[in-house]
């Protein structure tokens, strides 16, 4: 379904104290302040089950940042769908480009992913988005397009309205560069134009797009105000709960 939704990436930030630390203070925040928009964390995956035991999951609900292609068996380090599952994680992102570029993650096993994730229930934020040359190669509608078409057409047509996409053009993520807002919706229309003529007007009336990269209090809400902008995945800006609530407040 169609939420706003403000995403903290974590990555592979903090200690475990730190962890906590963050998760309870956001959780105050969320429970005091009840923010319209849906609130979601995605520590590292050995902090998951602690986190998720100390916030309140009718605020703050606790993604994995990965998932294995896998169902089961002999996968050293990976964690399965079912095993995130088991300990009550409802979502998980896929897709970041850091893991397709470091861990060679490529549009085939990240299908696979989100077939495992469909499999449990667990709703996926699959993440697509051009790199700099391609985006000044003016390829970037083809790339986001192949991207999606290649996650999501091995799929089951009834789990694709359990989706959420997040664009994240590769040149803004970390690096204090944001896409303007007028370039972020013109790139969610589209892929909102690319569900809609592909899997149809259901699937991409019910698909948040979320934007991601270097999003900061100072630009959400002009971002978050887009029509095809359904809220952010944050990473930097997420490790400080001062800086991580006032994203979620944009959302009035
Ligand atoms: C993009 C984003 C979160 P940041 O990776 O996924 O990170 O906000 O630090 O650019």
């Amino acid at each position: 379904m169609r939420n706003n939704i403000v995403a903290g990436n974590w990555k592979m930030n903090l200690t475990f104290e730190q962890a906590l630390q963050l998760a309870n203070d956001l959780n105050a925040w969320a429970t005091e302040n009840k923010p319209t928009a849906k609130v979601i964390i995605a520590p590292t995956s050995i902090y998951l089950q602690a986190i998720q035991e100390i916030v309140d999951g009718d605020f703050v609900q606790v993604a994995s940042q990965d998932v294995s292609n896998s169902e089961k068996g002999a996968y050293t380090g990976d964690i399965s769908a079912e095993q995130l599952d088991s300990i009550g994680i409802n979502c998980a992102i896929v897709g970041h480009s850091e893991r397709r570029e470091y861990q060679q993650e490529t549009d085939a096993i990240i299908a696979q992913k989100l077939e495992q994730l469909f499999n449990k229930d667990i709703t996926p934020i699959l993440c697509v988005g051009e790199k700099l040359e391609e985006r000044q190669a003016e390829k970037h509608f083809d790339v986001v397009k192949s991207q999606i078409l290649n996650a999501l057409n091995p799929q089951k047509a009834e789990n694709l309205t359990k989706l959420v996409i997040a664009y994240e053009p590769v040149w803004a993520i970390g690096t204090g560069v944001t896409a303007s807002p007028e370039q972020a919706q013109e790139i969610h229309a589209f892929i909102r134009s690319v569900l809609n003529e592909t899997y149809g007007s259901e699937v991409a009336e019910n698909t948040s797009i979320l934007y991601g990269g270097s999003v900061n209090p100072s630009n959400a809400e002009e971002l978050f105000s887009q029509k095809d902008i359904d809220g952010g995945l944050v990473g930097g800006a997420s490790l400080k709960v001062e800086d991580f609530s006032q994203i979620i407040a944009a959302f009035k």
